[in-house]
């Protein structure tokens, strides 16, 4: 089984060149030109495009019980659409109820991904906490690959977690080699302004963001950094959208330590005028959390990213049709949170990141799937076009274009957050596993495709973090 990508341009995290790649068995095998390959290679003609690796998104919510309902794309849907966008892998999240086990979790969600179409791995969240907990986050780091733990710090009475709970987990993640991760939002807050604005009779979506303002998510931010800076751990904040969140984790990074950043594809070109749409359904398709911002936080997302303050880029695809968010006509807190883009995501940073001259083509590619396959400890298996790896390749038209559609996508739903943008710069063909898994609209993957892929503990990198906490315990927790 083998595969020639002929006449592209190869672009890398670092550098551009003109070269032919070829895949054997899901690898790759040799990158040159005038490469000598079999007589019955299959070829993809790339005619003079782009070569990038294919997108990981480091942030999706397939087929998620949540709210009450359950998202509507599965791993099926979901990863289908991933590959009709130039993304070739997921990393999606196992959530636990409380008091579930967390190794039943995991292999209830292993269940439901072995249809997936392309390949995905899993965060677990951290949504209680005793010793059976600690127990098995051992377990999973050491033989299902696991390497970073999610704690929700809203969602009040579900699945919410505290500090005491932040503090034991942050602790174990550092004694096993994983990160943590967090969505940063002060759930007692956003509870307490819930009550407030439901009180003050708005129940429309428009009271959606005023639950949640900027500020909720600075100060979860500044409290689970904080958090880490004592423990000594490192931490990595997923979908970062508001300016008080990036100040904090470049705060943190200009004092040594190692915070990493995710933003999603929805919140840099979107604000909450979204909110005011007098259609409710429109309005009520855009509630997903931390909330679309006042437009003043995209610029500070994308100097976070052109800084390199914020490393990864995702979309937090959790998909709720309208039927699904009418459950919330009389209550906003009960629309189910949730919006889609895991088909999107590529195109729409092409057309604002790169069109625009805010990112170079190299720095899209460690946007989207270099920095993830780093900081999770997967490159260069992925994120990277170098022998060996996973041949998980995009053959990119830059001046390719295509208006973004509901009635075009792939997804489950039926409502686009970025209908009606017109993009320039659309895959033409995705290579998944050394197989055209998607090509000019016709997805040739079938499901079971997709493989599940390990995540390994960084251990040279987490003994150097104990190591500096034993040597300079008070240090780790100066600021200033
Ligand atoms: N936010 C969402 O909008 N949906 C799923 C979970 C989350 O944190
Ligand atoms: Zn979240
Ligand atoms: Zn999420």
């Amino acid at each position: 089984m083998s595969l020639l990508i002929r006449g592209g341009t190869v672009v890398t995290h670092e550098q551009s060149f003109r070269a032919d790649v070829y895949c054997v068995d899901g690898k790759i095998a040799a990158i040159g030109e005038n490469l000598d390959v079999p007589a019955d290679a299959e070829v993809v003609d790339a005619g003079g495009q782009l070569l990038m690796p294919g997108g990981i998104d480091p942030h999706t919510h397939m087929q998620l019980p949540f709210m009450g309902t359950v998202a509507k794309d599965d791993f099926e849907s979901g990863t289908a659409a991933g590959l009709a966008g130039g993304t070739t892998s997921i990393i999606d999240f196992v959530i636990p109820a409380p008091q579930q086990s967390l190794l039943e979790a995991y292999h209830q969600w292993r269940g439901w991904a072995e249809k997936s179409v392309a390949d995905y791995s899993f965060h677990v969240a951290i949504t209680w906490w005793d010793d059976s907990v600690r127990e098995e986050m051992g377990e999973l780091v050491s033989k299902y690959g696991v390497n970073s733990f999610k704690h929700f710090m809203a969602y009040k009475n579900a699945i919410m977690a505290t500090d005491d709970i932040l503090v034991e987990s942050f602790s174990r993640c550092l004694e096993l080699g994983a990160i943590p991760t967090v969505h940063a939002e002060n759930g007692e807050l956003v509870y307490h302004l819930q009550q407030q604005i439901l009180a003050k009779g708005i129940t429309g979506p428009e009271g959606h963001p005023q639950s949640r303002p900027p500020v909720v998510e600075g100060e979860a931010s500044n409290r689970a950094i904080s958090i880490a800076n004592t423990l000594g751990a490192p931490i990595y904040l997923v979908h970062v959208s508001a300016e008080e969140s990036v100040d904090a984790i470049r705060y943190a990074q200009n004092n040594g330590q190692h915070v990493f950043g995710e933003c999603l594809a929805g919140h840099l070109v979107l604000d909450d005028s979204v909110y005011q749409d007098s259609d409710w359904g429109r309005a009520a398709a855009h509630v997903m959390s931390p909330p679309f911002r006042p437009k003043g936080h995209q610029d500070a997302l994308w100097k976070g990213l052109q800084a390199g303050t914020l490393h990864t880029t995702a979309t937090d695809h959790c998909a709720f049709c309208s039927e699904q968010k009418a459950a919330g006509k009389d209550d906003f807190t009960k629309i189910p949170n949730g919006t889609a883009g895991v088909e999107e995501r590529l195109s729409v940073l092409w057309q604002k990141g790169v069109n625009s001259g805010k990112l170079t083509p190299n720095e899209f590619v460690a946007i989207t799937s270099t920095n993830t396959a780093k900081i999770f400890n997967v490159f260069p298996q992925k994120g990277a076009i170098a022998v060996g790896s996973d041949a998980d390749l995009v053959v990119w038209d830059p001046a390719g274009t295509k208006t973004l559609s509901a009635d075009t996508h792939m997804s489950n739903i039926d409502f686009n957050i970025f209908e009606g943008m017109q993009v320039t710069g659309i895959p033409t063909t995705t290579v998944a596993n050394g197989k055209v898994a998607w090509q000019e609209g016709e997805l040739k993957a079938k499901a079971g495709d997709g493989q599940y892929f390990n995540r390994p503990a960084y251990a040279s990198y987490y003994d150097a973090l104990k190591k500096r906490n034993e040597l300079a315990a008070p240090a780790a927790v100066k600021r200033g």
